[in-house]
């Protein structure tokens, strides 16, 4: 969420008149640390992090990975942006990430990362991320720590809802934030036709056991409304999943006071475990679509991208039992269930209070139809049917729930900018801390399985005002580390983040080391344009393109002078690692490219495109500082102009460059 959203609620309590909202609001800095916080973060130089901690980059498009406790930053994974520094997005093997039915979209708005679990149990094997502009699902594989996989979400926009994740991975589950025209429809109508024309839908992407690799199932035909967040249940409640809707008013505009009308919006809840047999049964239509799904090959070390063309659409309307709504006050974002499976936390942005929802007081509203009437065809459950009951006067502007392995719940709450404790069968505030300030998501590790591990409570802020030295308009947004281990919540630790977080997990390290992949395997490399050996580098002409089979190893290419480029080429640098040893990758840049860098892990091809716009000779080199002699990592490629005859030659360590036969098409 943007400070737009802040603005809106502070709109709404002000309208509301509560002169309280002031006065709970943290002022200025405030270390509230006791005096153990240092030890318990300091992490010794050498020495291991306990948890791996993947956040998601909100705007910035990419997921970046700290240890916890010290809050340290590893590594920041291209997700749905491009990235200069590992020429992510700019090498030609990689540009195929990034198409879309749209064409190449160089950025997106991650806001959820989704562990793979098995039993309800991280696994330590993916990790999901939603692209909420142009939508789309992003699988991370936790070998690489590499984007492997994008797919496309058709009749969607603002994938926003997306992705959660069932308990043994069967689905990454995607709900559209914006309803609009579907897919196939005549997009071209008045935006005031909204209630006749605009529909919501839910994707269930199915997730191959063995490779990851992702299919769109199914998607749900639903009522034109906003689908903000999910769950899926686990445990009792496997087989379902739940989506926090609001917008039940099918505004078009000015949502921030029409949209806010109604009383209660929704949470749905959807049969999967039925959608499936309706979906065998054939009762779902096949409509025409197009969406992209991209795969990165890690033998060819190359994406390909293939537009899709058709998905299987279920009609919530006409098939029965399949859909529920439970009320929900009062424009609820998140919806959370807990570690049992029995408990669906909504949180109203604008309630006073939390509503605690139990899945067997659901089973038996169902079967008793105890329904209160009908929205859009599907049944609405009775409020007070369903709920377990409510927390009390919690805090302002609740956002997000997530738990520990002790039977509590850890709610954040952006207006008041604290986090509060609460027992999850008792409904009992038993804690609240402050946070600095204006928290969205938390994070326990394992929070949303059904095994947290708990010890921690990570909070992602939005504002950080006094926080951090100032950096010009815009400051950090940051993460808070709680120690939740006691009864009482303690503040360990601040440490910016990149770009905005929103969701992040956290997972024991262990789950993920012992799978982390050192090298590439040269012998497996099946890229076309490898070259395996210096033996095998060397440059040809096809017609007006050159294509240099480029070979990197401390310290030099092969070959590192190049001639016989003529103005009007394009050069293709298909540049092979040789090193098969752990960290160490070779950089390549050009000198006036406009591209980026290539950054190629041992054993591994990446290839730079390159069209010289003026004659000359141009340097290259090697970014990454591999050896002692990575500063002689360099060599020259020479560009003649057009219709010149300087023949093609190449060569290392050779006075004079060796002419070779030219292959002309
Ligand atoms: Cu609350 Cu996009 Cu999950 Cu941000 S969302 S905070
Ligand atoms: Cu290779 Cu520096």
């Amino acid at each position: 969420m943007k400070p737009s959203f802040k603005n809106l609620l502070l709109l709404v309590f002000a309208a509301s008149a509560l002169p309280w909202l002031q006065s709970c609001k943290p002022k200025g800095t405030q270390s509230a640390v006791s005096g153990d916080a240092a030890s318990k973060v300091y992490v010794a130089p050498g020495k291991y992090d306990e948890f791996y901690n993947f956040v998601s980059g909100g705007f910035s498009g990419q997921m970046s990975v700290y240890g916890i406790p010290s809050g340290r930053l590893f590594r920041v994974i291209p997700v749905f942006s491009v990235d200069p520094e590992k020429g992510y997005g700019y090498s030609e093997e990689s540009k195929p990430m990034l198409n879309t039915s749209h064409g190449f979209v160089p950025w997106d708005d991650l806001h959820h990362i989704a562990l793979s679990q098995t039993d309800g149990i991280h696994d330590g094997r993916w990790a999901f991320g939603n692209g909420n502009n142009t939508p789309r699902i992003a699988r991370v594989d936790l070998k690489t720590f590499r984007t492997a996989e994008i797919i496309e979400i058709p009749n969607s926009a603002g994938n926003h809802s997306s992705p959660f994740i069932t308990e043994n991975s069967e689905y990454v589950v995607a709900g559209t934030r914006f309803s609009v025209p579907m897919d196939n429809s005549n997009g071209d109508v008045a935006i005031n036709t909204y209630k006749a024309n605009f529909k919501g839908t839910v994707s269930f992407i199915a997730v191959d056991k063995t490779t990851g690799n992702m299919n769109i199932a199914f998607q749900i035909q639903m009522p034109g409304i906003n689908f903000d967040l999910a769950r899926a249940g686990k445990g009792k409640s496997h087989g379902w999943m739940f989506f926090s809707c609001y917008n039940s008013e099918k505004a078009n505009t000015l949502l921030e006071i029409n949209a806010s009308q109604k009383d209660k919006d929704f949470i749905i809840a959807v049969n999967w475990k039925k959608a499936e047999e309706y979906v065998k049964a054939g009762k779902g239509k096949k409509v025409p679509v197009k969406y992209a799904h991209n795969i990165y090959d890690e033998q060819k070390h190359m994406a390909t991208s293939v537009i899709e063309k058709e998905v299987i659409m279920l009609d919530s309307k006409e098939l029965a039992d399949m859909v529920y709504m439970m009320p929900c006050p009062k424009s609820p974002h998140g919806c959370d269930t807990d570690p049992t499976g029995e408990y669906i936390v909504g949180s109203g942005k604008l309630a006073a209070m939390i509503p605690v929802f139990s899945f067997t007081k659901m089973q038996e509203a169902i079967a008793s139809k105890n329904f209160d009437g009908e929205y859009d065809g599907i049944p609405v459950l009775k409020y007070d049917a369903v709920l377990h009951g409510e927390v009390k006067k919690p805090g302002l502007g609740p956002l997000h729930t997530e738990f520990d392995d002790k039977g509590f719940a850890y709610t954040s709450f952006f207006v008041s900018s604290e986090v509060v404790k609460w027992n999850v069968k008792t409904l009992e505030v038993v804690d609240r801390v402050k946070t600095f300030y204006s928290v969205g998501h938390l994070s326990v590790p394992g929070g949303p399985t059904k095994k947290p591990w708990g010890k921690y409570m990570i909070a992602y802020n939005k504002i950080t005002k006094d926080r951090y030295l100032p950096t010009g308009p815009e400051l950090a947004q940051s993460a808070q580390l709680y120690d939740i281990s006691g009864e009482k919540m303690k503040l360990l630790l601040d440490f910016p983040t990149i770009g905005e977080p929103h969701y992040a997990e956290a997972i024991p390290a262990d789950l993920v080391v012992k799978n982390s992949q050192k090298i590439y395997k040269i012998e497996d490399n099946k890229n076309p344009y490898a070259a395996l050996g210096d033996n095998f580098a060397r440059v040809e002409r096809k017609g007006n393109e050159v294509h240099v089979y480029m070979t990197s190893i401390r310290s030099h290419f092969t070959p590192d002078n190049i001639e016989g480029v003529k103005m009007g080429d394009v050069v293709y640098f298909h540049v092979t690692n040789l090193e098969q040893d752990w960290d160490v990758p070779h950089g390549f840049a050009v000198k006036g490219a406009n591209n980026a860098e290539l950054l190629i892990m041992p054993g591994e091809t990446q290839t730079l495109a390159w069209k010289p716009e003026r004659v000359g000779v141009f340097p290259i080199y090697c970014t990454d500082f591999c050896s002692a002699l990575h500063q002689e990592m360099q060599g020259y490629i020479r560009v003649s102009p057009a219709g010149s005859n300087v023949p093609i030659s190449f060569s290392t360590g050779k006075k004079e460059p060796v002419a070779t036969t030219a292959t002309e098409k």
